[in-house]
């Protein structure tokens, strides 16, 4: 269940006090809402209210973030990748996400927030990333698995965003998705290859990511419809496009066939078919956990915000030597 004490960014919702406003920005906000309803994109530079501004900021952001925390659970195995065909594949994914973690960033920036905001709020704890990169990656087999299931809720999830209303994030998302279905391909081939020509030690390490990674990708789509405080707003506004439940659904009934294939089974005794849904029922998901992840208690959320404010730290030096290096430039093209 959500509570406000959860709400780390603070930031306004329905019942916030609504401000008078001037007969031109009620022309302002009845041309958005009409934009909106015909399904227009809208671009940086045009009106929008100000909750609109602040809810992309908010998702994108934390997109963004999530984008480059997530490179650390795989940057963990790069090292130790089996093969070199392997390895090449785990590089240019992890690269990959630096470069979707940038878009991102840029995609927020053109809403009037700049990136030393958006570091700062990640490196002080405030912003929110993925829950599913506070869980550790202890073999091999969480390389596929993460390819597998991972990358295929980003893609269940991501696809929609590529229609968002606001044109910046949804162009960002485009190119994002090209890269992220290489990624969950990728993953699948690692599964398919250990599946079907490893050893038994190989497949049981398999099933044992299998069972470890599922439950955390079904909670990457958010609390369910019925708790999730900005769903409503989101989709009117046209940023959502599918609802949580929804999304989860559809991943559902994809990974479970694909699971079949693989040779794997989903760690849920109540999964089954529903003939009159045409869909999978599957059990309770543990949404203590989901909220104690997202509230900064998972297994590894203190090690992936140290690893980050590391990072940052000791690239100090390479920040003051382009920014010399730019204000040089700048100076001599003046001279
Ligand atoms: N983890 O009202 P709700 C990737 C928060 S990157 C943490 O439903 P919303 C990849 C939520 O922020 C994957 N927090 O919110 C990268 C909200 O808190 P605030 C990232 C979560 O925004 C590298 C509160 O719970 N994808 O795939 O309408 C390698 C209530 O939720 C989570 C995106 O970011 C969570 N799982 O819907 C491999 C996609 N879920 O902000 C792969 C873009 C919810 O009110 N984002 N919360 O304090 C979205 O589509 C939406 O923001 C969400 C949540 C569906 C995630």
């Amino acid at each position: 269940m959500y509570t406000q004490a959860m709400d780390t960014m603070g930031k306004d919702r329905e019942d916030a006090p609504k401000p008078v406003r001037s007969a031109e920005e009620a022309a302002h906000q009845q041309e958005f809402d009409a934009r909106i309803d015909a399904g227009e994109f809208i671009e940086a530079k045009d009106w929008m209210p100000e909750n609109y501004r602040r809810t992309l900021v908010r998702q994108i952001s934390q997109h963004a973030h999530s984008e480059i925390v997530g490179m650390l659970p795989e940057g963990n195995w790069i090292s130790r990748a089996p093969t070199l065909k392997r390895k090449a594949i785990l590089l240019a994914k992890v690269q990959d996400e630096a470069g979707h973690g940038l878009y991102l960033y840029a995609a927020a920036e053109t809403l009037g927030t700049s990136r030393d905001q958006l570091y700062e709020a990640l490196h002080s704890g405030k912003a929110k990333y993925s829950s599913i990169f506070n869980y550790p990656t202890l073999t091999w087999a969480d390389m596929g698995v993460i390819g597998w299931l991972v990358d295929g809720a980003a893609i269940m999830n991501q696809v929609p965003l590529c229609r968002c209303s606001y044109a910046p994030y949804a162009r960002a998302m485009v190119r994002i998705c090209r890269e992220e279905s290489f990624h969950q391909r990728q993953g699948f081939e690692a599964l398919l290859t250990m599946m079907s020509h490893g050893s038994e030690a190989q497949k049981a390490m398999v099933q044992d990511a299998v069972d470890r990674w599922w439950w955390p990708s079904l909670m990457m789509f958010g609390p369910p419809d019925a708790d999730s405080p900005n769903s409503e707003q989101s989709m009117r506004w046209g940023i959502k496009r599918i609802s949580n439940d929804d999304l989860r659904q559809k991943f559902v009934d994809a990974t479970v066939e694909q699971s079949k294939l693989l040779g794997v089974t989903m760690p849920d005794r109540e999964l089954r078919w529903n003939e009159e849904r045409q869909s999978y029922d599957f059990g309770v998901i543990d949404w203590k956990e989901f909220w104690q992840v997202v509230g900064g208690d998972g297994p590894c959320n203190r090690e992936r915000l140290a690893a980050r404010v590391k990072a940052w730290d000791e690239g100090a030096w390479v920040r003051d030597a382009a920014m010399a290096h730019a204000s040089k430039q700048t100076y001599q093209e003046a001279a």
